[in-house]
């Protein structure tokens, strides 16, 4: 027992020490989240995510390997903009916004290198070959739940683990280990109260219940994941979200104490913080390439990106625009060209 602690004490100074912010540590076991999941699949809440619907795979680490005996969750802060930056302040000044999460480095990347030292760093502590296997965002498990279930925050309304001390602009990640460690096991209190706030600001309604998303109406999932055509109806409601969408946090009172941090790895860029549309969208038209390494925005493709500026174009019901969504309307790109009538028709209807 006292083995087991001092293990599990080393392996969180580690983590600890390597720029996570914090680790908690439960048991591999079936979540009862399960049932949260299958209903949220069934009611086809995932839009074309399909990799979501191993329900089973999702919601039990053990059915990734049956020997895993401890999930350690870890939180990473990714806030490096201060309280005079949100989507709603850069909307009022005519600006676009993409989700702080996205402005610099892709985490993928950078989380994934401080895990592999770590899973170095855990083996070289056990005298026997062990197996580690870390996952950010990339692996078929419930990272949220299982975060919730190490004491590191509780499932907020609007479906984000929140931290009380650090809020929620935090990524999650999850190391899976074949030994027993000291577990937490603490669900942590919901401290959401009364609050509504994020169900009441979600610009198109898609926090259809209390900690749950319809991802087909989310404006993160619309201008990340989904490459088709945005219908009129949805797309003139994603206001000035270019990629990915922080609106139903920005409102959230946890994160009014959220911690700056420059020393995190993602290297925001200017050019992304707050971006001009115009600037924007000839960036990406001309230097696509430059622009995209290292981006989590490549996720989208400089097509999707492109479709996303052009919604917000419409959105700002600015007559500027007309001239660069004049050309699209003439573009091959059934998309793009779709995308322009619809922009085009939301700003002369405002003029006339
Ligand atoms: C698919 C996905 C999305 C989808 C669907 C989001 C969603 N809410 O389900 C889309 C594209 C919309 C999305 C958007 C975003 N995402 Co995302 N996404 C994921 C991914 C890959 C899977 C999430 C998932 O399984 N959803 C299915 C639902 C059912 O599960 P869940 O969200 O975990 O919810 C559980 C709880 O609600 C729980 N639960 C517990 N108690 C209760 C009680 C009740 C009554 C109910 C109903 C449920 C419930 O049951 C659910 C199942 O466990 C995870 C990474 C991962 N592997 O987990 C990242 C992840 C959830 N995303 C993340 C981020 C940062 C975002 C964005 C902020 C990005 C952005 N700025 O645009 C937004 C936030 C939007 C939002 N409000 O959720 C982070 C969240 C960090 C955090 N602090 O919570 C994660 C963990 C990635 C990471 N590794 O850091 N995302
Ligand atoms: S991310 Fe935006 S669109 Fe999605 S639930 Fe939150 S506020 Fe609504
Ligand atoms: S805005 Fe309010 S209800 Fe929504 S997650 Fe934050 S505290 Fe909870």
């Amino acid at each position: 027992m006292k083995k087991e602690l001092d293990l599990t004490n080393q392996i969180k100074n580690i983590i600890l020490s390597n720029g996570f912010d914090s680790v908690g540590v439960s048991e591999a076991h079936k979540l009862d989240d399960e049932f949260f999941l299958a209903n949220w699949i069934q009611k086809d809440f995932h839009g074309s995510m399909k990799y979501m619907e191993d329900v089973e795979k999702r919601s039990d680490v053990r059915k990734i390997d049956s020997n895993f005996k401890s999930v350690i969750s870890c939180t990473l802060n990714y806030n490096t903009l201060d309280k005079e930056k949100s989507s709603m302040l850069a909307e009022k000044k005519g600006k676009g916004w993409i989700s702080r999460y996205a402005i610099g480095d892709d985490y993928h990347k950078i989380i994934e290198k401080k895990l592999k030292k770590i899973g170095f760093l855990i083996k070289k502590l056990y005298s026997e070959t062990v197996n580690v296997r870390a996952y950010v965002d990339t692996g078929p498990l419930l990272e949220r739940a299982y975060a919730s279930r190490s004491g590191l925050g509780w499932i907020g309304k609007n479906s984000c683990l929140i931290n009380r001390g650090q809020g929620s602009w935090i990524f999650l990640s999850n190391i899976l280990l074949d030994q027993k460690l000291k577990f937490d096991d603490v669900t942590t209190k919901d401290f959401c109260g009364t609050c509504t706030l994020c169900i009441d600001s979600c610009p198109t309604n898609a926090i259809v219940d209390n900690k749950i998303i319809d991802s087909r109406k989310c404006i993160s999932y619309l201008t990340i994941e989904n490459r088709n055509y945005i219908e009129d109806a949805l797309a003139s409601k994603i206001k000035n979200n270019i990629y990915g969408c922080d609106i139903c946090q920005e409102v959230c009172p946890w994160n009014r104490k959220s911690i700056i941090d420059l020393e995190n790895g993602i290297n925001p860029k200017n050019l992304l913080i707050e971006p001009d549309i115009i600037n924007l969208i000839s960036i990406v038209e001309e230097d696509w390439e430059t622009l995209k390494i290292k981006s989590p925005l490549k996720r989208v493709k400089k097509d999707g990106l492109i479709r996303n500026i052009l919604i917000v174009m419409g959105n700002s019901l600015n007559k500027k625009y007309l001239s660069i969504l004049q050309k699209y309307l003439e573009s091959k790109n059934l998309i793009h060209s779709m995308t322009a009538r619809d922009s085009i028709k939301r700003i002369k209807s405002h003029i006339s």
